[in-house]
């Protein structure tokens, strides 16, 4: 088989692409090692930013995020036994969030890619890449037993931080940098209305929780654990307790529970290779990068980056390859803001092993400042909300 864009990796970063490259008339194949319903059940994230809503209304997958997506115009932050709205609207022109799970937006884009009659290959093993410092690059992968080679022009690794694209780059050719931070969070899916109508970020001396939603039946729930605990351990009921005692009081009286329909830790970490482009080789989303959930920025960075590289691509094609030489620096710009706003927000609301009382004065200090200075709560949202692309 040829293409012009071999993509490994079919999560968000990787379909997103497909589609981006599908409407720009650039044809590809989605390699994913996994079938469609896992990819569809692993539970993720939940803001998309207004640049990735664009996004997906762009490739015309937008209609369903819009009927049953949420629009939130603020989050609260709790601490010290109360919580505190920040206006993001307000504080930065009008721009909102949009709580739409990434199990959703996949499948819409899955849909799209089916829909259009695309090549995806689910279920392939032992995926590889080959010859990709030259210019006729080669991914080979078996699949229901049978053996694959496709060649093409380009390869995009967008299959996650675990990938092969990442780990096929030859060593010393890419510069990692890492913060693995002393915790995880232990997240719970459930049937439950929400306990609020927008998010609610606490800072607790037991620890963070985080309060979020799919839609106004169906909440998501957080509460920071240890690196080496496991989710088996957590009954459905320690879990609401923990929950109910990391939140103002007023919050935790409405709380509703019900069954975990999911239940799972993710550790948190800080993660960035560099450069993201070795020969024809395109690395996006978390395949180059990680950042802690605290910020709700990995989605969004993934979006941001196959943006970036879709629009290099239709240039390359249109013969100027200015965009391909820049990628790397011009997501990076991006990516790195976004990593310094996850690890201050992760380093904000989180209890520090080593913290200490001088460590949770100092955040309680930051949090004050953040409710009262419309100076600091304006640079949280407009994080929050994205930065330009
Ligand atoms: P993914 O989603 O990991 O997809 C990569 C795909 O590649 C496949 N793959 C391979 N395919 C072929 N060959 C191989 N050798 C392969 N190896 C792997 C995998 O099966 C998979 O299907 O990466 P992608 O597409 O870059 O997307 C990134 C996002 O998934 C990630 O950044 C976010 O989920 C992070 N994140 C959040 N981001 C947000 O923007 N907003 C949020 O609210 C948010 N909340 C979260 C999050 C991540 C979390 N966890 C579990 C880490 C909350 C949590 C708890
Ligand atoms: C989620 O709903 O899964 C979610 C929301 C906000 C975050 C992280 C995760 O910061």
């Amino acid at each position: 088989m040829r293409v012009q864009v071999a993509i490994v990796g079919g999560g968000p970063a990787g379909h997103l692409l497909g589609q981006l490259l599908y409407k720009a008339g650039i044809s590809a194949i989605v390699i994913e090692q996994r079938s469609q319903d896992y990819v569809l059940g692993r539970i993720r994230a939940g803001v998309l930013e207004q640049g990735t809503t664009d996004l997906l209304d762009e490739v015309g997958v937008g209609s369903r995020m819009h009927a049953e997506g949420l629009v939130h115009g603020g989050i609260s932050l709790s601490f010290g036994g109360a919580h505190h709205r920040i206006d993001l609207q307000k504080l930065t022109g009008g721009k909102s969030v949009m709580v739409y799970g990434q199990t959703e937006v996949t499948r819409d884009l899955m849909n799209a890619r089916a829909a259009a009659g695309l090549p995806t290959a689910y279920e392939a093993e032992n995926v590889s890449l080959h010859d990709f410092d030259g210019t006729r690059p080669k991914v080979r992968y078996v699949q229901h037993g049978v053996a694959h080679e496709v060649e093409c022009d380009f390869i995009a690794g967008c299959d996650g931080f675990h990938g092969v694209s990442r780990a096929s780059v030859p060593a010393g050719a890419l510069k990692t940098f890492e913060r693995v931070y002393p915790f995880g969070w232990l997240g719970v899916l459930s049937e439950t209305p929400p306990v609020a109508e927008e998010l609610v970020y606490s800072n607790h001396a037991r620890g963070f929780a985080l309060c979020s939603m799919r839609s106004h039946t169906r909440s998501r729930y957080y509460v920071q654990c240890a690196l080496d605990d496991k989710a088996e351990r957590w009954s459905d009921d320690a879990f609401w307790d923990e929950l109910r005692r990391r939140l103002a009081p007023e919050l935790a009286e409405s709380l509703v529970t019900g069954p975990s329909i999911e239940k799972s830790i993710a550790p948190l970490r800080s993660f960035v290779a560099e450069p993201m482009r070795f020969g024809r080789l395109f690395l996006a989303g978390d395949a180059a990068h990680i950042v802690p959930p605290t910020g709700a920025k990995g989605l969004n960075l993934a979006a941001s980056d196959v943006r970036y590289l879709a629009r290099a691509l239709v240039d390359f094609y249109a013969g100027d390859e200015t965009g391909i030489n820049r990628y790397s620096e011009t997501c990076l710009h991006r990516v790195w803001k976004a990593v310094r706003f996850s690890w201050w927000f992760t380093s904000l609301m989180h209890q520090f092993p080593d913290g200490g009382e001088f460590g949770h004065k100092l955040q309680e200090a930051e949090l004050n400042y953040l409710i009262h200075s419309p100076a600091a709560a304006t640079s949280l949202a407009e994080n929050y909300v994205g930065l330009p692309l």
